[in-house]
């Protein structure tokens, strides 16, 4: 049987339970997902060659990585290629593309005019992220919530000048662009006052959004984090932080998978910031043991981020974004697993017959409720998924993977 033979056989067995896999594609279309640019050179960036600081670290030296914008963005093109459907890139400051001598407190929108050029050719969409971090002015540990003024106004100018960066994306390409503010601030040991570092992260934030942007073109969005290297016992930015925040300032709450204790996950915390926030941002990404950013894979939490969204009709809300940075691996494999396995767990939640299965839980029939869901796990969700590559026009199954190594040999290994 070939690739349209098998979803013809899968359609009817979905039918059978009530699932129109043709209405499904077409719902799955609409998912943009926002590939983070930083798994392309591990999140080395443009402006300077000094090392990742912030508590975030990547291992790993494959070979190949990109070293400037022009090489970046041709892996990305070969990733994107591998991907079905529409998408965005999240960009981060440290990814300005101009020959200007410049700071991150003096970065303005003509300093990204080439990736705007490159993602209206692409059809991309594109988010932004300020950079706090692998500068020297991430003082002592801290930026906006430092102690000293002169370390926070930098950070603040960094900020605002983000903002308008994120303005200008949204302008020239039509579609809203996400502006994340994650900042690493924290300490390595107990500290004695807790409460005054996060009163300056608030009235710095403060500050950087006092200006009312057109919500159209850019929204603001804020990560928290429970801690860091070298940030281990107090992260200034933490969850009830962000939540306080982002609720009373109506910003998005960023939720990254990796940023709760180890057996927390962000599923369970999607319907609640449904009912109470503006927006969502997800960084889906994947701790080992601690925030290690592993590639995304599809397993457990992955599913259950994805059916939280569909089953409680969040995906208009919410943007999903990924955040993982492995070296060990080819890149553009990493983007490619990554991307493909979340668009694929938001098929997979979508092809679910989910008015049933609530109604069956309404019913209070737990029996039927757990026999249903197990049984779907058998269900040929991969014979929709590669119909649906092939309607998009990219690889399907492990032919990927092919041209993928020719690319590196071609390409990657003789750089
Ligand atoms: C760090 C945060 C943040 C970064 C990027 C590079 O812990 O997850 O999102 O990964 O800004
Ligand atoms: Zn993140």
């Amino acid at each position: 049987m070939n690739t349209t033979e098998k979803y013809l056989a899968a359609k009817e067995k979905y039918a059978s339970i009530g699932v129109d896999t043709d209405a499904v594609l077409k719902e799955l279309e609409k998912v943009k997902i926002s590939m983070h640019v930083w798994q392309g050179d591990d999140v080395q960036g443009f402006l300077s060659d000094g090392e990742l600081t912030g508590g975030i670290s990547v291992t790993g030296n494959h070979p190949g990585k990109a070293t400037n914008p022009t090489e970046l963005r041709q892996d990305l093109e070969k990733a994107y290629s591998f991907i079905p459907g529409k998408h965005k890139l999240n960009l981060h400051a440290i990814y300005l593309d101009t020959d200007e001598k410049i700071d991150l407190n003096e970065i303005e929108p003509k300093h990204f005019e080439k990736w705007v050029a490159w993602a209206k050719e692409q059809g991309l969409g594109l988010d932004f992220n300020p950079t706090f971090f692998s500068h020297p002015m991430f003082k002592d540990g801290f930026t906006l919530s430092s102690p000293e003024k002169e370390v926070r106004d930098f950070w603040i100018e960094h900020g605002k000048r983000s903002r308008k960066i994120a303005e200008y994306f949204g302008k020239e390409l039509g579609q809203v662009c996400v502006n994340n503010f994650w900042v690493p601030d924290g300490y390595k040991d107990n500290p004695i006052d807790r409460y005054s570092p996060r009163k300056r992260l608030m009235e710095s934030l403060d500050e950087i959004f006092a200006e009312e942007l057109d919500p159209s073109l850019t929204l603001d969005a804020v990560e928290s984090k429970l801690f860091g290297l070298g940030a281990e016992a107090y992260t200034v930015g933490s969850h009830e932080f962000y939540m306080g925040y982002g609720l009373t300032r109506q910003k998005l709450v960023c939720l990254d998978a990796g940023h709760f204790h180890p057996t927390e996950v962000i599923s369970n915390k999607l319907s609640s910031l449904g009912l109470f926030s503006e927006g969502i941002l997800l960084h889906v990404s994947r701790p080992v043991r601690w925030d290690s950013d592993h590639v995304v894979i599809m397993d457990d939490e992955l599913q259950e981020i994805a059916k939280e969204l569909v089953r409680n009709d969040l995906l208009g809300k919410t943007n999903i974004g990924l955040d993982f940075f492995d070296a060990t691996i080819n890149r553009v494999a990493a983007w490619v697993i990554g991307t493909r396995n979340t668009i694929k767990a938001v098929l997979k939640a979508m092809l679910e017959p989910t008015d049933y299965l609530k109604q069956i839980e309404l019913d209070g029939d737990f029996t039927t409720r757990l026999v249903l869901t197990e049984e779907l796990k058998d269900f040929p969700y991969a014979d929709v998924w590669n119909y649906y590559c092939e309607q998009q026009g990219v690889p399907v199954g492990l032919d990927w993977y092919k041209e993928a190594q020719q690319y590196e040999q071609d390409v990657l290994l003789k750089r």
